[in-house]
C-alpha cells in the first residue's frame, strides 16, 4: 500500500433507484481506471426509505445512510451533491444544495418544467462565481461513439448538416398490465417519454451538431391512460413489469406514452424526432443519423459500441458507409478500459460522466453539460409540448 496524497471528493447522493445504482457504480469505480485527479468517496446516501438506501449503500460501499435530504447536503464531509431523485425534487434539492456551496450533478432532465430550470440555471450562475460546479446528466454524451460523432462533425468531415433523424425507442410501457409508477404521473415527472427519453435525443443532437433547435411542431399520445397500482418491487434497476389478476385498482397515467416531432436546427438542418415506450421489440434503441453535405454519420445504441460513417470525399466505386468499432485506444475514453474489440456497456456513460465532472472541479472550470444547456432542452421540451396542444402548430423554441 502507498499513500495517495489526492485529496477527496465527497459525494452525497440523494436517489437509490435505478439512476442511483448507476451514479453508485461510477462513483465507486471511476477512480480504479482513471487516474482522477480527486478521489471521490461514497459518503453518504440519502433516501427517505431507509431499508432499501441501506441495502444500495451496503452493496455500494457508501459509508452512511440519510433518511433526510437536507442533512445529506449539511454535512461537511460532502463536497458534490448528486441528485437522482424523480424531477419534481430536482430544483429545491439542487439549488440548496448549491447556495449551500456544494457541486452538483443533477439528473436529466434538469427540471419538470421552464420555470424551475431558469431558477436553476441562475442558482448555478450564483454558485460558478465562487468556483462550485453544476453539470445535467445527459450520459449519453459520455457514449465513446457519441462522442466520436461530435468529434467528426467538429472537424468539418460530413460538412454542413442537413438532415437529423433521432429516435429513442424503448417498449416497456407496451404490456397494458405494466403497472403505474412515478415515471407516469405528470406531478412527479414532469412529462412522459418526452422528457424521460426525448430530452435525451434533443440533447445529443444539439451535443453532436453543435447547433440549436430553434423550433418544432409536434404530436404526442397517450395510448393507455389507466394501469394497475402495484406495491413497489423493492428498490433495483426495474422498468415495467405485469400486474396479474382483475381486481388490481388503477391509476391514471397523466404523461404523454410518445412524442412525435419535427424540428429546424440553427444552422438549417430539417430534423425528425421520435420518443417512445411503444416501440415494439426495441429496448432501448437511441438511433441518430445525421446527413451533411460531405458525408454522414448513424449510431445505435443497441450496437453501442458502433458508430456509422460515409465519407463523400471517397471515390463513388469505394464509398459507403463504413461501420467503425469504436474501441481503439486514441477514441473518447477508451485508453482507460480493454484492448481493441473488448465492448463497453450501458454502465460507462455514468463513470465517464463521473470522470468528466470530477476533472472539471479539479481544474476549476464549468463541465458540461452545464445547467443552461438543461435549461435549453426544457425549453425544446416546453416548446413540442405547446405545439402538441396547438394540432402541431409551428412553435419556436424560447431564447
Ligand atoms: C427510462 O426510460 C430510462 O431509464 C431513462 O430514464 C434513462 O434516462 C435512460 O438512460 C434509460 O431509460
Amino acid at each position: 500500500m502507498t499513500d495517495d496524497d489526492r485529496a477527496t471528493l465527497g459525494v452525497g447522493m440523494l436517489g437509490y433507484a435505478f439512476m442511483g445504482v448507476a451514479h453508485s457504480h461510477a462513483w465507486r469505480n471511476v477512480r480504479s481506471f482513471f487516474d482522477v485527479p480527486l478521489l471521490p468517496r461514497l459518503t453518504v446516501l440519502g433516501g427517505r426509505d431507509v431499508q432499501s438506501a441501506t441495502a444500495v449503500a451496503d452493496k455500494f460501499g457508501w459509508e452512511h445512510v440519510e433518511s433526510d435530504w437536507r442533512a445529506v447536503i449539511a454535512r461537511d464531509d460532502v463536497d458534490l451533491v448528486d441528485v437522482c431523485t424523480p424531477g419534481d425534487s430536482h430544483a429545491e434539492m439542487a439549488i440548496a444544495a448549491l447556495e449551500a456551496g456544494k457541486h452538483v450533478l443533477c439528473e436529466k432532465p434538469l427540471a419538470n418544467s421552464v420555470g424551475e430550470a431558469e431558477q436553476m440555471a441562475a442558482a448555478a450562475a450564483r454558485a460558478r462565481e465562487s468556483g462550485v460546479r453544476a453539470m445535467v446528466g445527459f450520459t449519453y454524451r459520455r457514449v465513446p461513439a457519441i462522442a466520436l460523432a461530435r468529434a467528426v462533425v467538429a472537424e468539418g468531415r460530413i460538412g454542413a448538416v442537413r438532415h437529423v433523424r433521432a429516435q429513442y425507442l424503448q417498449d416497456w410501457l407496451n404490456d397494458p398490465a405494466a403497472p403505474m409508477s412515478w415515471r407516469l404521473e405528470k406531478a412527479r415527472a414532469g412529462s412522459g417519454a418526452l422528457g424521460d427519453i426525448g430530452a435525451h435525443i434533443v440533447d445529443l443532437t444539439q451535443f453532436i451538431t453543435g447547433e440549436q433547435i430553434t423550433g418544432v411542431s409536434a404530436m404526442m399520445e397517450t395510448f393507455i391512460r389507466q394501469r394497475p397500482i402495484a406495491a413497489p418491487a423493492g428498490s433495483g434497476v426495474k422498468l415495467g413489469g405485469h400486474v396479474d389478476g382483475g381486481d388490481v385498482p388503477l391509476g391514471e397515467v397523466t404523461v404523454d406514452d410518445a412524442a412525435v416531432f419535427l424540428g429546424r436546427f440553427s444552422g438549417g438542418a430539417l430534423a425528425t424526432f421520435e420518443a417512445t415506450r411503444y416501440a415494439t421489440g426495441r429496448k432501448n434503441a437511441i438511433r441518430i443519423e445525421i446527413n451533411g453535405s460531405q458525408g454522414a454519420l448513424a449510431f445505435d445504441f443497441e450496437d453501442m459500441n458502433v458508430l456509422h460513417f460515409y465519407d463523400g470525399a471517397e471515390s463513388s466505386q469505394t464509398a459507403g458507409f463504413r461501420r467503425i468499432l469504436v474501441t481503439e485506444p486514441d477514441h473518447p475514453y477508451l485508453a482507460a478500459w480493454w484492448p481493441p474489440g473488448h465492448l463497453l456497456g450501458y454502465e460507462h456513460g455514468f463513470t465517464h460522466q463521473a470522470l468528466d465532472l470530477v476533472n472539471a472541479i479539479a481544474e476549476g472550470r464549468d463541465p458540461d453539460p452545464s445547467f443552461d444547456d438543461g435549461l435549453r432542452v426544457q425549453r425544446v421540451l416546453a416548446a413540442v409540448e405547446q405545439s402538441a396542444v396547438k394540432d402541431s402548430a409551428w412553435t419556436p423554441v424560447a431564447e
